[in-house]
């Protein structure tokens, strides 16, 4: 493997488009080599300006060109198990967006992929394990100072959602972080998950219910309750309050500046999700390019993909039968421990 990673980011949309300023501009050792999308123009459009990288359709012509050795994968969740298994063929380093795959059966498909294959490739992006704040949280978790942890009491709000937001993906593609984001502070396993609808908001796109509160316990009996809020209005925020034994501690907080002017006073809220983890994008990327290069992952592999995807299975359950699901997870292969 030369020691430049030539990426080939597959799908240019939103995330797309996010990853590839970000490997252009702030990320070291590695440059965008190729770009896919079904949309030639918009792959073109990414491309423009980045020395040597061509604009394909095709991912499997990406995949066979000689300056790839690395995939960065953004399309929509429901393509991602075909490339996956044709990268995997090819024993590449991935980075894949979550989710992982759309449900868990496929998810576990790709985990037996890689077993056969004997090693982990497949790092999935979760970018909440590297802000800041959330590592903050896991090394106290972790260092026992404040003695166990006890219960987190969870905030995702969005400003809005586009009309084809389902009820099923405020589990799928939002709760799917906190599922993540539960199981790397506490290192544990979630073991059930409840769905609450309570009074909803005038705001939301016909046939969604918004807000929801969802109910998570994990191995140990740790309690998490998420507020999942997609249409909240005044901008986007991921906050997390942790109890311990031995004190409380809040990540996610509004940040300065702080402003007095004009008779009043306070800061902004960052507006989307790009801008609230951009800088945990940033090391996340970098943490996978880096690892690459060693022939390692940088951060969560295909285990965690597969295990929240079936956290979200008993989600969406939840949400349409209103009692407790428990979280069905198979044996964990050796190549992730
Ligand atoms: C979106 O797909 C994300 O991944 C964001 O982090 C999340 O906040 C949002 O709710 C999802 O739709």
């Amino acid at each position: 493997m030369s020691t430049i990673l030539g990426i080939a980011v597959i799908g240019a949309g939103r995330m797309g488009a996010d990853h590839i300023d970000r490997l252009n501009r702030r990320i070291t050792g590695a440059r965008v080599a190729a770009v896919v999308d079904v949309d030639l123009a918009r792959a073109e459009a990414a491309v423009e300006g980045i020395e040597g990288a061509v604009a394909l359709t095709s991912a499997e012509e990406a995949l066979e060109r000689p300056d790839v050795n690395a995939v960065l994968i953004a399309t929509p969740g429901f393509l991602h198990e075909d490339i996956l298994l044709k990268a995997l063929k090819k024993d590449l380093p991935i980075l894949c967006e979550k989710p992982l795959t759309p449900d868990a059966e496929s998810s576990w498909r790709i985990v037996q992929a890689e077993v056969e294959l004997g090693h982990p490739r497949i790092q999935v992006g979760f970018m909440r394990r590297f802000d800041a704040e959330y590592q903050q949280l896991g090394e106290l978790v972790r260092s026992g100072a404040l003695g166990e942890l006890l219960m987190l009491h969870c905030a995702h709000r969005n400003p809005a959602t586009p009309a084809n937001f389902t009820n099923k993906m405020l589990i799928n593609d939002s709760v799917v972080h906190e599922f993540d984001a539960i199981r790397f502070l506490t290192g544990e396993e979630i073991t059930s998950v409840q769905v609450r609808l309570g009074k909803a908001t005038k705001n939301a796109p016909e046939g969604q219910h918004d807000p929801q509160h969802v109910l998570i316990e994990t191995e140990s009996g740790v309690l998490a309750d998420v507020e999942i809020y997609v249409n909240a209005k005044f901008g986007y925020q991921v906050s997390t309050q942790a109890a311990f034994e031995d004190g409380i501690v809040d990540i996610g907080g509004d940040t300065g500046p702080y402003l007095r002017s004009a008779g009043r006073w306070g800061g902004s809220i960052t507006p989307g999700f790009e801008e609230r983890f951009g800088a945990a994008y940033d090391v996340e990327v970098q943490a996978w390019v880096d690892a690459a290069a060693q022939g390692t992952l940088g951060g969560p592999s295909a285990w965690d993909g597969y295990a929240t995807a079936a956290c979200c299975e008993a989600g969406v359950e939840a949400q349409e039968t209103g009692t407790k699901m428990t979280v069905k997870l198979e044996h964990k292969p050796g190549i992730y421990s």
